[in-house]
């Protein structure tokens, strides 16, 4: 099969995700929504609180189709946030939001904060650590909840954050994956709960690592069986450091323009999600690629 295999069969898996079976005729745009006060002004987890609600209305206006919220910067080199403090961001905002008809996704690694964001009505935990933690699995195993789980190299426990050479980053990145899926449904998680994520910028070494695993991106889900659909893939480059290197783009806010052009080409490599800022110009790119994609497909029949 090439990149133009345009059957249904070669969908990704639909995605149970809690109150909603997310389908994939084309990808899903998750729009990222922090929690984090800004130290600087006073009553910043209230400021924090407002502003969080005010972007996800307009990322709803927008067109967003999963709203991830995340109460702690897990970008590399981040300080940790303490549970009570996580959880004291975030739950508020999965409880204002539970009722406005939008898949909610939480980016956390911590079990009890999963459970609790699951109790309040989240319908996906997005897991940079894979669900390696002790209790994380249990935690979401008896809900319905979607599951991203993503890879990043080194053990939770000590939060090694070392830059590993790898042999073959794709192939790495699949063996990893597969390994926590496998894990995952011989613990109990239904297979269309599970949705896996190449994890971009997390520990990968060199600027050539991140370009490999966005040029073959459906090559970083685990192999299924021959006419089985594929894992759902979750694509995370938003304004990352990958598109700044080539860009020269020194800020992240200077880098729509990239990370838009990376969301097509994860679309056109499968994605069955992409996780982005700029949800708009996101959803407006991708349905222009969706458009090509059908008109190919209507010429590849019609001949
Ligand atoms: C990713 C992510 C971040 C990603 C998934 C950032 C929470 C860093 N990146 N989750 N989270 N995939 N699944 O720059 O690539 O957004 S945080």
């Amino acid at each position: 099969m090439t990149h133009t295999d345009l059957s249904p069969a070669s969908l990704p898996e639909p995605l149970q995700c809690g109150r909603f079976m997310l389908t994939f005729e084309r990808p899903r745009v998750m729009g990222i929504l922090n929690v984090t006060p800004d130290s600087f002004s006073d009553g910043g987890r209230y400021a924090a609180r407002d502003d969080a609600l005010r972007q996800a209305e307009r990322m709803i206006r927008e067109g967003v189709e999963i709203i991830d919220i995340g109460g702690e910067s897990t970008r590399p080199g981040a300080p940790p946030v303490p549970l009570d403090e996580e959880l004291a961001r975030v739950m508020p905002i999965v409880e204002a939001l539970a009722g406005v008809g939008v898949p909610l996704s939480v980016d956390t690694y911590k079990p009890e904060v999963m459970r609790a964001a699951l109790a309040a009505g989240a319908d996906l935990i997005n897991d940079v650590w894979g669900f390696r933690l002790p209790g994380a699995i249990e935690a979401v195993r008896d809900s319905a909840c979607g599951l991203c789980a993503m890879h990043m190299h080194g053990e939770p426990q000590t939060m090694q954050r070392g830059k590993p050479e790898y042999a073959d980053v794709v192939a790495d990145v699949r063996t990893f994956l597969t390994e926590r899926v496998d894990t995952l449904m011989r613990e109990g998680i239904a297979r269309e709960r599970l949705s896996v994520d190449p994890g971009f910028g997390f520990g990968k070494s060199t600027l050539e690592d991140n370009y490999a695993l966005l040029a073959h991106l459906r090559d970083t889900a685990p192999r299924v069986a021959p006419g089985a659909r594929p894992f759902p893939i979750l694509a995370g480059m938003s304004r990352k450091s990958m598109f700044g290197v080539v860009t020269g783009r020194a800020t992240p806010a200077e880098r729509v323009a990239a990370s838009v052009a990376g969301a097509v080409c994860a679309a056109e490599r499968g994605a069955a999600i992409v996780r982005v800022h700029d949800v708009a110009e996101t959803v407006d790119a991708i349905k222009v690629w969706a458009a090509v994609r059908d008109a190919t497909r209507s010429a590849a029949q019609s001949n």
